[in-house]
């Protein structure tokens, strides 16, 4: 019977423990195929975001080039909605068909969880499982949870995605903690820059923007903070959302379509036409890609502040509002009034503003973006 192995992970970035793991897969348990596996990437999920699927599978492919019988599968990455391990199984069982045995290969941390995932029946209908043993690890918890699985023993490897981040961001060396052609690779997309500090993205403030748009970014930091007190956000994480909101906001309308190229972005036909859509897209792209911040929080913040969007958390609601009330802001209907009430009561006041803001689109003619929309209905159904 032939024998496919499967081992799946974030790989943010692939290290020399993951690498050793594969190689004990292969010696142990002698499939006849491994596929390596990196997960999708949930957007704007609270916690950190994750670097973009192609470059953790071309790591991946890097760091496993040698190896015979190895193979990065793009199954996950390629996915919007979530993947659950189910999903990918049952893909595999369909290109290999019923005289295939799957081998699901799980750490030993995974064991209890394993039952809360979707469908843990099914898996177990469609692999076997093989157990990757730490130290510490009690055979028989792994034997009593899957009665047929494999054990892998494990080297114990003190290395970990966070630390090489951690590392990256600070500057210091990541030699011999993944392998050379990954770190050469990571060091040529900048995959983990170092994250800017607020002093500095005032300077980059001041350098990109000209001095009216200075002044409203400027403005905006102060509103965002002093709601992000009032409401008890995060005033560190507000103030570096507020900064960088517009940070794009004055390059071409051809530099940030390149922008979005090069990060592999693709922005909608509305957006594709109009900079006043595009930059908060492009601004949150910098953010990401340029001036490592991995905080899905900001990054939200950043990348809704000209629509909003459905189910809108704490920071997307202040920052959008903090942009149209902001001291610097230049008189328009309704202005005072939605000051006030922002103090009061932030989800009517975002409503408010938000509506104001569509009356405004209908004056001018301008088209109603779908986030527009879904972010009045869904903060509608929030305040009701
Ligand atoms: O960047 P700012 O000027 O500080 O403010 P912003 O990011 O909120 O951008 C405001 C512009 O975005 C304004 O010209 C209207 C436009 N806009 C906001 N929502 C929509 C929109 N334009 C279209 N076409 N559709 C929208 O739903
Ligand atoms: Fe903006
Ligand atoms: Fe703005």
């Amino acid at each position: 019977m032939k024998r496919v192995a499967l081992y799946g992970g974030v790989f943010d970035p692939v290290h020399s423990g993951h690498v050793a793991v594969a190689e004990q897969i292969l010696t142990e348990l002698k499939p006849d195929e491994l596929f390596l596996i990196p997960c999708g990437n949930p957007p704007h999920k609270k916690g950190r975001r994750i670097s973009d699927g192609y470059h953790r599978a071309q790591m991946l492919r890097i760091a496993t080039q040698s190896m015979k019988k190895v193979f990065v599968s793009d199954y996950e990455i390629a996915r919007t909605e979530t993947s659950y391990t189910v999903h990918t199984l049952e893909h595999f069982k369909k290109k290999y068909g019923q005289d295939t045995e799957l081998i699901w290969v799980i750490g030993a941390d995974n064991i209890k969880p394993f039952f809360s995932w979707y469908q843990p029946k099914r898996i177990l209908e469609l692999a076997t499982i093989a157990v990757l043993a730490r130290p510490g690890f009690n055979r028989k918890d792994a034997q009593t949870a899957f009665p047929d699985c494999y054990i892998i023993g494990q080297k114990q490897i003190n290395v970990s995605s966070t630390q090489i981040r951690e590392n990256c961001k600070i500057g210091k060396s990541i030699t011999g903690l993944v392998p050379p052609s990954v770190e050469e690779y990571i060091k040529e997309h900048s995959l983990y820059p170092p994250t800017i500090t607020i002093a500095q993205a005032e300077q980059l403030v001041k350098e990109r923007l000209r001095e009216h748009r200075c002044l409203h970014t400027f403005g905006v930091r102060k509103e965002a903070v002093r709601l992000a007190k009032r409401f008890g956000a995060d005033e560190e994480k507000m103030a570096l959302a507020a900064l960088l909101h517009d940070i794009t906001k004055q390059i071409s309308l051809e530099e940030q379509l390149a922008l979005c190229k090069q990060y592999q972005i693709i922005p909608d036909q509305m957006q594709k036409e109009s900079t006043a859509l595009l930059h908060s897209i492009t601004a949150e792209a910098v953010a990401f890609y340029q001036l490592g911040i991995d905080d899905n929080e900001i990054l939200s913040a950043i990348r809704y502040h000209t629509t909003g969007c459905a189910d809108m958390n704490l920071f997307i609601k202040i920052i959008y509002l903090a942009d149209c009330i902001e001291p610097n802001r230049e008189e328009y209907p309704g202005l005072s009034e939605i000051r006030s009430l922002a103090w009061e009561n932030l989800d009517k006041a975002v409503l408010a503003s938000m509506e104001r803001g569509l009356i405004h689109l209908k004056e001018t003619g301008k088209p109603i973006h779908p986030d527009t929309i879904s972010a009045i209905e869904s903060l509608k159904g929030e305040i009701t």
